[in-house]
C-alpha cells in the first residue's frame, strides 16, 4: 500500500504565524500522524548548567520563534521540506529537574521511543548534558556516528565538583562509551580560555580535530565546510550545536556566552554547506530565553533545526 502524503503543517497564508498550533512550525503532534521521517523532540532539561541556568525553558522558546519561519519552500537546498518528509513534534521529555542522572535516563529512553518511529531525530535542549543519552539513543540505531560538535566550549571536561554529567563534560563521557566515531568528529568555533593549559592536549587524546573560531575567520565558510566534508564522508552524521558558538550579539540568550564568535550568517553557511551529508540526529542546546532579547537567540535556534529538517530532505 502507497504511503500517504505528509500531514503538512497548515499554511501561513490560510492561517496567520502567530496563531494555530504551539508545536515546532505549527507541526502535527507525532501521536497524530500515521509514519514519521524526522521528530522534533524537546528536552527542557538545565540541572547540568555551570553558570547561568535556564535553558529548560529553551525548546517552549524554540518552537515560539518558529512559528515566524516561511516552511514551504527552502530555496537554498530546492527543498519542500514537508511536502516530502512527515515530520512531526514529538513533544517533551519528562525528564527529572533534581537527579541528573535519572534524567539522563528518561531522555535516553524518550528518544529512543522516538527512534522506533522515527529514523531522524532533531531534538531541541535543554542544556548539553543532553548529548549523553541522545548520542546513546541514537547509536543504538545508527552505530558510531561522525560527531560534529559546534560550540565555543570543548565540552570534553572530566568533572564538575566532582560530578561526572554536566553540560561541560557530555563529549568525554560519550568518548569512553565509544559512541562516536573519533576519526570522524570534531568541534568547530572553540575559543575563549580555558581551565587550564593542557585541555586542548586532553581532548585532542580523544580523537577530535578542532577548528578554531580564528580558523574560520582566516580562512572562511567554504574551507571549514570543506574540513567538516572531507571529515565525515559517507558515515552517518550527528550534529551536535551549541548556540553559544554564535556570537552574544547574534546569541545573547545562553548560560556561558562568549564573544567573538560566529554570526548566524556563518553558522546557517555551514550547515547549506553539509547538503548530501547523511544526517541522522541533531541536537540544537543551550537556548536560555530569560536571557534573551526580542527572541534573536531562539530565532537563532529555530532556524538552525529547521536547517536540519532540510538537510534530510535533501537525501529523501
Ligand atoms: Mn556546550
Amino acid at each position: 500500500m502507497a504511503q500517504p502524503p505528509p500531514i503538512e503543517p497548515v499554511s501561513g497564508t490560510i492561517v496567520p504565524r502567530f496563531a494555530g498550533a504551539a508545536t515546532f512550525c505549527r507541526l502535527p503532534e507525532l501521536r497524530d500522524v500515521p509514519y514519521c521521517d524526522v521528530a522534533i523532540l524537546g528536552v527542557p532539561f538545565d540541572a547540568g548548567t555551570s553558570y547561568r541556568p535556564g535553558a529548560r525553558f529553551g525548546p517552549q522558546a524554540i518552537r515560539q520563534a518558529s512559528r515566524h519561519l516561511r516552511t514551504n519552500f527552502h530555496p537554498a537546498y530546492d527543498t519542500e521540506p514537508f511536502r516530502t518528509l512527515q515530520v512531526a513534534d514529538a513533544g517533551d521529555v519528562a525528564c527529572n529537574p533534581y537527579n541528573i542522572e535519572e534524567a539522563i535516563g528518561q531522555i535516553e529512553a524518550a528518544a529512543g521511543e522516538v527512534l522506533e518511529r522515527a529514523p531522524a531525530l532533531v531534538s531541541l535542549g535543554g542544556d548539553h548534558t543532553i548529548a549523553v543519552p541522545l548520542l546513546r539513543a541514537v547509536n543504538r540505531v545508527a552505530g558510531r556516528v561522525a560527531l560534529v560538535h559546534f560550540d565555543a566550549h570543548l565540552d570534553t571536561w572530566d568533572t564538575y565538583f566532582g560530578a561526572p554529567y554536566t553540560h561541560g563534560t557530555p563529549f568525554r563521557r560519550a568518548a569512553e562509551e565509544n559512541l562516536f566515531d573519533d576519526a570522524a568528529s570534531m568541534h568547530v568555533g572553540i575559543r575563549g580560555p580555558l581551565y587550564s593549559r593542557d585541555d586542548l592536549e586532553r581532548d585532542a587524546e580523544l580523537g577530535f580535530k578542532v577548528v578554531h573560531c580564528d580558523e574560520l575567520q582566516s580562512h572562511g565558510v567554504d574551507h571549514v565546510v570543506e574540513r567538516i566534508r572531507a571529515r565525515v564522508g559517507e558515515q552517518p552524521l550527528y550534529l551536535s550545536i551549541d548556540i553559544d558558538v554564535l556570537d552574544p550579539a547574534h546569541a545573547p540568550g545562553t548560560g556561558t556566552p562568549e564573544i567573538a564568535g560566529l554570526t548566524s550568517r556563518e553558522l546557517v553557511n555551514i550547515v547549506r554547506g553539509l547538503q548530501g551529508l547523511n544526517l541522522v540526529g541533531a541536537d540544537i542546546v543551550e537556548v536560555a530565553p530569560a536571557y534573551d532579547h526580542a527572541e534573536i537567540t531562539s530565532l537563532a535556534a529555530a532556524t538552525i533545526a529547521f536547517e536540519m529538517v532540510n538537510l534530510v530532505a535533501c537525501r529523501a
